[in-house]
Order: C-alpha cells, then structure tokens, then sequence
C-alpha cells in the first residue's frame, strides 16, 4: 500500500513538472517567433514608433536610415493623393524604394485594435496583392509603407490626362489586368483567413507592377478608417459609381459588393469611361446601366473603347457577359471571384490577332 502511494505520488509529480516545462518551452518559442515577426523602433524625438514586419527586402535596411527619410519627406515626393491622404515615393538608395501613405487622424489615443488590423495585414502576400511592411504611428498621423508600384494606378493609365505620358494598353494587357485583379480579390474572399472583404475595388486601387501585373491594394483600409471615425464619409465607405445598389439599403459590406464593384472596373477596362464620366451624369444615367443597354441590343462594338485596335470580338463579348453577370442587381445571382477567375481564364484563345 504504501509503495504504491509513494509510486503514485512521485507519478504525478513527473507529470506536473513536465507540464510546466512543456509550456515554458512553448512560451519561449512563442516569444521568439513573435519577435522575429516585426521589429519596433521608439522615435523618442516625435514620440511614434516605426513597426516593420519581417520580410526579405526589409531585412537588410538600416531602421535609424528609414526612420530618419520618412521623415524627411515633402510635396516633392508626392506621387498622388486619395480620399484618406497624400501618398509619398521614399527613395532608399538606387534600387530600393517605398510608397508611404499618410493617414490624416484625429483622434490621438493609440489604438491596439488599428494595430493588429496592420499585423493581419502585413501577413497577406500574394502576387496580385501589394503588399505592405511596416507602418509608423504617430500622435497626429500614421503613415503605411507600401510596396511601390512603378507603373502607378489602373485608373491613371487609362483616364490620365493627355499631358501626362500616356500609355495605351492594348486588349492583351487590358485582359492580364483584369484577371490579375480578379485572382488578387479571390485570393483576399476565399484563401484568407479570417476571409477579407475589400470595400473599396476600384480601377484607382488596382496598381500596375513593372510587368503591367495587377496588384490589389488598400483593402481593409476602408473598415480600418470606418471604426476609427476620422474618415469623413464614414456614412458610406467605398466610392461612389463602384458601391453596389444593396448597399445604399443595408449599409453591410460583403463580398457580392466586392464582385459588383469589380464589375465596374471591367467595364472602365472594355470601355476605357470612368463610371463618374459626366456625360452620364448629364444624361441621368450611369455606365453600368448604359452599357446594360447596349449590350441587350448586342451592340457592344459601339460602346467599346475606341483605342482598342487589335482583339478578337469574340473575347470582347465574353468580358461584357462576365461584367455584366457581375453586375446583376440581385446579389445572389453574381458569381463569387473563384467563379469569375475561372471564366476570365477560359476565355483567352491563344490566337495572335496581329502584329
Ligand atoms: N503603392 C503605390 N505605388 C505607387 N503609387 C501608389 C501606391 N499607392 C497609391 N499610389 C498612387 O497614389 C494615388 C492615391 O492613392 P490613395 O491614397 O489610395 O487614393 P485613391 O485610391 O482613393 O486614389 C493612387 O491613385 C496611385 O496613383
Ligand atoms: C539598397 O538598399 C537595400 C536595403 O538596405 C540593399 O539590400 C541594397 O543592396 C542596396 N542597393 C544598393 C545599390 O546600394
Ligand atoms: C462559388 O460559387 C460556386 C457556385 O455557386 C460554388 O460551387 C463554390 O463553392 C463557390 N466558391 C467559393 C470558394 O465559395
Ligand atoms: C507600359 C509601361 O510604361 N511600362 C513600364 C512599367 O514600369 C517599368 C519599370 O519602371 C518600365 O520599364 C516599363 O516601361
Ligand atoms: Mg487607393
């Protein structure tokens, strides 16, 4: 009897200290890993803090150099500007440079929450996605380090104005873009987890790499300015011409929005019209329900854009159908993006239609 309780007691004692051990050692290589994700500098001098995740290109960056060029840049550096801010080219040396977006805010507190949305963020990589490094968070502002995108917006090549250098895109690379975006979008509703609803598709989001590939940008952005409250649209995120017709009613984000407004933006690609054009405007109508017209007459050589020289009418008319299946009032009658990948893939003949 009592070697067996002896037995016992030293039993259980084994296992209680195994137990701890194992979850010493698990909080270590938590601790570790956790490290080893991003690394964080205090800027004592403005009081924020620079977070950049890890990642290959960030790994051989001097952070005191960073730090020091953003903050030094001005206007001059400005490659554009959106609804939540300016957005700023950083050059590191020759081959290595970032877009840094600025975040207006209003509010001061530092907010844990807008910081682990940045760290969800940041994990997201995928060859159509922009993908993000680090940010900085300041009392007044906080800035986001993007990849920069040499080749600019989608919206800017196809409606710049005639001054700046244009680039005509030919239906090949109108097509690449457009499956490029599709697969970015159902990269972000279908293999993330938690899955990510954009709110915010439209051709000024959707970036052009050097190889004039697709890449999908600030999603997230528009839940992310939502909760904090300092956009000044928080009534209706998203832009307008691209928001779906439910959501003037619900009020709810979704990923049948999403589909909508990537309806839109491909028929700103077929026909080269932004959707806010204001000869619309003047006729009371909109681009998508212009075109829906036109297209149930089967007269979608007249509203096609006139740059386009060389495809194959065939392709042509099957974009039209997709964009307008993306189009359906009904939000159970759109496709999901898995679905419009699949069908912008199957569309492409391999013929060469000139040269
Ligand atoms: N990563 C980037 N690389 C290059 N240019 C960018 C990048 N992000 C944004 N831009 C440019 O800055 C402009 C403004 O962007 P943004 O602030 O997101 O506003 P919006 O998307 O509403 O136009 C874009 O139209 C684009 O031309
Ligand atoms: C530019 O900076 C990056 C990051 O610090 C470095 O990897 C790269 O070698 C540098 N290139 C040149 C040409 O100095
Ligand atoms: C997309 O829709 C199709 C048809 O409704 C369905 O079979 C498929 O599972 C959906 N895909 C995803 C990833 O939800
Ligand atoms: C069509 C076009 O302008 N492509 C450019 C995209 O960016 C790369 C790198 O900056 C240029 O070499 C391409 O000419
Ligand atoms: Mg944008």
């Amino acid at each position: 009897m009592t070697t067996n309780t002896r037995f016992l007691g030293l039993y259980i004692t084994i296992c209680v200290l195994a137990f701890i051990i194992s979850k010493i050692t698990i909080a270590v290589l938590c601790y570790r890993r956790w490290q080893k994700k991003q690394f964080v500098i205090q800027d004592t001098f403005s009081g924020g803090k620079l977070v950049l995740f890890r990642s290959p290109k960030i790994k051989t960056l001097k952070s005191n150099v960073f730090l020091k060029k953003t903050m030094k840049l001005t206007n001059k550096d400005r490659i554009g500007s959106g609804g939540y801010g300016m957005v700023y080219k950083l050059t590191i040396n020759d081959s290595t440079s970032f877009a840094v977006k600025k975040l207006r805010k209003e509010t001061a507190e530092h907010d844990r929450g807008f910081e682990r949305e940045l760290e969800a963020m940041g994990d997201i990589k995928h060859r159509n996605i922009v993908t993000l490094y680090g940010y900085y968070s300041a009392p007044n502002f906080n800035l986001l380090i993007y990849e920069l995108m040499p080749n600019g917006s989608l919206d800017v090549v196809l409606h710049g104005r005639t001054m700046e250098k244009m680039i005509v895109l030919d239906w090949d690379a109108r097509y690449k873009i457009a499956l490029g975006a599709a697969r970015g979008i159902s990269y972000l509703h279908h293999d993330c987890i938690p899955h990510i609803i954009h709110r915010d598709i439209k051709s000024s989001n959707i970036l052009l790499d050097e190889n004039m590939e697709a890449r999908v940008s600030d999603f997230g952005l528009a839940t992310l300015m939502d909760q904090d409250k300092t956009h000044v649209s928080t009534l209706v995120a998203g832009t307008f011409g691209y928001l779906a017709p439910e959501y003037f009613d619900t009020g709810r984000a979704t990923t049948k929005g999403d589909v909508y407004s990537f309806g839109v933006v491909l028929l700103e690609l077929l026909t080269g019209r932004k959707p806010t054009d204001e000869s619309f405007i003047e006729e009371g109508t909109r681009l998508v329900t212009w075109v829906k017209t036109v297209v149930e007459d089967k007269k979608e050589e007249y509203v096609l854009d006139e740059r386009l020289e060389c495809y194959h009418v065939d392709e042509i008319n099957h974009v039209f159908n997709i964009a307008l299946m993306c189009l359906e009032t009904e939000p159970s009658k759109r496709p999901n993006m898995s679905e419009v990948v699949k069908m912008l893939e199957k569309i492409k003949t391999d013929q060469i239609t000139c040269s």
